[in-house]
């Protein structure tokens, strides 16, 4: 049985869309990370950046989402392209790509647009411009292509999902901008595993709120010492 630390956050539902794909057998331990939780020591023992998702599964302990994500893949032998260079060779590039570039950059667009308390006016375009950047580049791949690699859904589709069923809520009015984008998102949305996936959330209750407590345990740097809770 796979313990699974999460939030309803994108990173962690990329892994629970992995899990549900998978079949694999699973207990998701919420992690509220508005409560601070993240912070507690036994957490920081499963994964030192204090951040969800992490796995431990028998004596493998994992964090960093996209590294899970690859590493249920070739546990399983599932949603995996063809593994020849001319196929895992783009697989780990946008893998990596969506670690990197999408995850980050869309996280810091949100954060400077809805979470600083100051409107930087440098910071915001700066994100903005990267994030529709980003988004950009993945969508003229899929106006090309049925999947993110190869012919078939892989778990790049599935890294890609956590953040890509967000899109319109994150992007607001620049969503429109990326059909292709929203013509795989509802494509994986609408997968069993997938409203699986959306459904862990409703066996835990997550704190909601994003008051003092909150922001000093998600933005440590700007809000003073951590909650450690
Ligand atoms: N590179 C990490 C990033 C993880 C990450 O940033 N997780 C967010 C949720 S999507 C989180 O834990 N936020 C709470 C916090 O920053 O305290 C991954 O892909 O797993």
């Amino acid at each position: 049985m796979i313990k699974f630390y999460y939030s309803t956050a994108p990173n962690p539902m990329k892994v629970a869309l992995c899990l549900e794909e998978m079949g694999l057998a699973y207990e998701p331990i919420p992690v509220d990370t508005r409560k601070g939780a993240q912070h507690k020591p036994e957490y920081l023992a499963v994964n030192p950046n204090a951040k969800v998702p992490s796995i431990v599964d028998g004596d493998v302990t994992m964090f960093d989402s996209n590294a899970i994500v690859l590493y249920l893949a070739e546990k399983t032998g599932k949603f995996l392209p063809p593994n020849t260079p001319a196929q895992r060779g783009p697989m780990l590039s946008w893998l990596m790509f969506v670690a990197s570039g999408i995850g980050p950059f869309t996280g810091q667009y949100v954060h400077f647009k809805s979470y600083a308390p100051e409107k930087i006016a440098y910071a915001m375009n700066r994100y903005e411009f990267e994030a529709l950047r980003h988004w950009g580049i993945v969508d003229a791949h899929l106006a090309k292509n049925k999947y993110m690699v190869g012919d078939a859904y892989t778990v790049v589709d599935m890294a890609l999902w956590g953040w890509a069923r967000l899109v319109p809520n994150i992007l607001g009015e620049h969503a429109a901008k990326f059909a292709s984008v929203k013509r795989l998102a509802d494509e994986i949305s609408a997968r069993p595993a997938a409203q699986k996936a959306i459904a862990i959330k409703d066996r835990h209750a997550f704190k909601t709120e994003m008051d003092e407590e909150a922001k000093r345990s998600m933005f440590p740097g700007n809000y003073g010492a951590q909650a450690a809770g």
